[in-house]
């Protein structure tokens, strides 16, 4: 069976301790490689390699740390198909999907950040004729990033990408569930000639690896992004280490569908922000709010194209909606369906763990579910589900709608459908959410601040708030 490996000091290497985790495929539900159980020993050696890294890359022109980046970049699309295959079995998702989206974000986040280490600059204060400012932006030492499952590669890299252009060196984990295509990224950076030290990754648990490298105290900052518990939990250790902190956790986002919308684009784009990745996307639109006039409307329409939905083997190519990641999340998924009937949840279509015969018959399905009649302060409504389910709930104002919107603990993502500029702008104002798209859904730009409000995180990524997350600043003062 195939044996990930940590990547430390430039080397791949096992867990010193020789200790390794079943690596599940869970469209079939059965381990087919082993992944490092790594533990505080095997952090300790990353940090020491990142350490000795940090005395050269952190003052490496940034023209060369942005050569070899870009090179990794390269060799990221050259390898694109090996990637997404390995990216489909390790996740469950489908082929399709991380062929057009997993893999070439993860390149892109790479090159993005290869050329903003170029034109990352400093910035000068004149005070009058009597003194010179210059705020110098340095990087911030040695960071762990800690990367979920769900985009594996893609979330990897949007981590990495940014801390290695501004100068640091890092030691990064992937999630357990989903460590092959880090692994694979690991042989690319040897390939590319990244020097050792500078990126290290530890493979293992999250209660374990994780942990040893959230309490390093010579790690300075942490870039986490994962569940809402888990981030508090990682809060818990790293505040009280006066650590800097980036949080990027759960969503629990509103589709708002305002009468006056283009319909039949509102229900083409909600079957994506419902269903794209089994729904495991934190910034998937799990609560449809649609305006009472045309409730029915689009609940017939939208339920009939979701039945059209082909659940099955992602590495079929017409396939739309793969395995979830676990059986252990299946059955969360699957639990918060029962709690929605028994919350008074009517069905719509779906509502059950989706069979596959052949090679997939003991794999992880759910079929796409949607439900109506609930409550909105129910559970089904206010806790995050992260799976292939949304329900679907009738509005009367905008103010109800806000209310809606705005009544759970999250703030990640929020999308408004209308055809009214006026009416966009004014509930864009009201929505308390990081990001909020109009008559559109994951349509991103790198250089926009990405992260949420309330229980959804701390902090932004992306752009430059991602480079100055990993950069000190330092004030000079001249004294004319
Ligand atoms: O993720 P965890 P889980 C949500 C989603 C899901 C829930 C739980 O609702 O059902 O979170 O998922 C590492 N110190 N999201 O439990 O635990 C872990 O090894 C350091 C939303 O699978 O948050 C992995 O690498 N690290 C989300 C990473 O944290 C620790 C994406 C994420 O795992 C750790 C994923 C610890 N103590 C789940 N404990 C999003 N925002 O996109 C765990 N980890």
């Amino acid at each position: 069976m195939l044996k990930i490996q940590n990547y430390i000091d430039g080397k791949l290497v096992d867990a010193i301790s020789g200790a390794s985790l079943p690596n599940i495929d869970p469209s079939e539900g059965r381990a087919y490689s082993m992944v490092p159980d790594s533990d505080a020993k095997d952090v300790e050696l990353a940090v020491q390699a990142a350490k000795e890294a940090f005395l050269t890359w952190s003052i490496m022109p940034a023209e060369k740390r942005s050569a070899v980046l870009s090179r990794i970049a390269d060799f990221i699309e050259r390898d694109i198909q090996e990637l997404a295959r390995a990216e489909s079995i390790d996740n469950g998702k489908t082929l399709s999907l991380a062929l057009s989206l997993d893999i070439p974000r993860a390149a892109s986040n790479i090159r993005f950040y290869a050329t903003g280490a170029l034109h990352f600059s400093s910035e000068a204060h004149i005070t009058g004729n009597e003194a010179v400012n210059y705020t110098l932006r340095v990087p911030t030492g040695v960071v762990g990033c800690i990367s979920p499952w769900n985009l594996p590669l893609y979330l990897f890299t949007w981590k990495i990408a940014p801390a290695l252009a501004a100068g640091c060196t890092v030691v990064a984990k992937p999630s357990e569930l989903t460590p092959m295509t880090a692994y694979l990224f690991s042989k690319l950076c040897v390939e590319a000639g990244l020097p050792p030290g500078v990126l290290n990754i530890v493979n293992g648990l999250g209660g374990k690896a994780g942990q040893a490298i959230i309490e390093h105290p010579e790690i300075v900052s942490i870039s986490f992004t994962g569940g809402t518990v888990t981030g508090k939990k990682i809060a818990a250790t790293a505040a009280p280490m006066l650590k800097k902190l980036s949080l990027e956790l759960g969503g629990k986002n509103p589709n708002i569908i305002f009468a006056d919308c283009d319909l039949k684009k509102a229900i083409n784009t909600s079957i994506q922000s419902s269903f794209l990745n089994q729904g495991e996307i934190c910034l998937c639109g799990s609560r449809i709010l649609v305006e009472r006039s045309i409730y029915e409307q689009f609940l017939n329409e939208f339920v009939l194209e979701v039945k059209k939905l082909r659940v099955g083997d992602p590495l079929e190519q017409d396939i739309q909606v793969g395995a979830l990641v676990s059986e252990a999340h299946m059955n969360k998924v699957l639990g918060y369906i029962e709690l929605a009937q028994n919350e008074g949840g009517v069905i719509r279509c779906g509502g059950k763990r989706a069979k596959i015969s052949g090679r997939c018959e003991d794999g992880y399905f759910v079929q796409p579910t949607v439900i109506t009649d609930l409550d909105y302060k129910c559970r089904t409504n206010q806790e995050e589900i992260f799976g292939p389910v949304v329900t679907v709930a009738p509005f009367d104002s905008e103010e109800q709608a806000v209310a809606m919107a705005n009544s759970t603990t999250y703030g990640l993502a929020a999308t408004i459908w209308t055809e009214n500029l006026s009416r966009a702008h004014r509930i864009a104002a009201q929505v308390k959410s990081g990001i909020i798209w109009i008559n559109c859904w994951l349509f991103r730009d790198l250089r926009t601040p990405f992260g949420g409000m309330k229980q959804s995180g701390v902090g932004r990524e992306g752009g430059w708030d991602a480079m100055k997350f990993f950069t000190e600043a330092k004030n000079v003062c001249i004294k004319i």
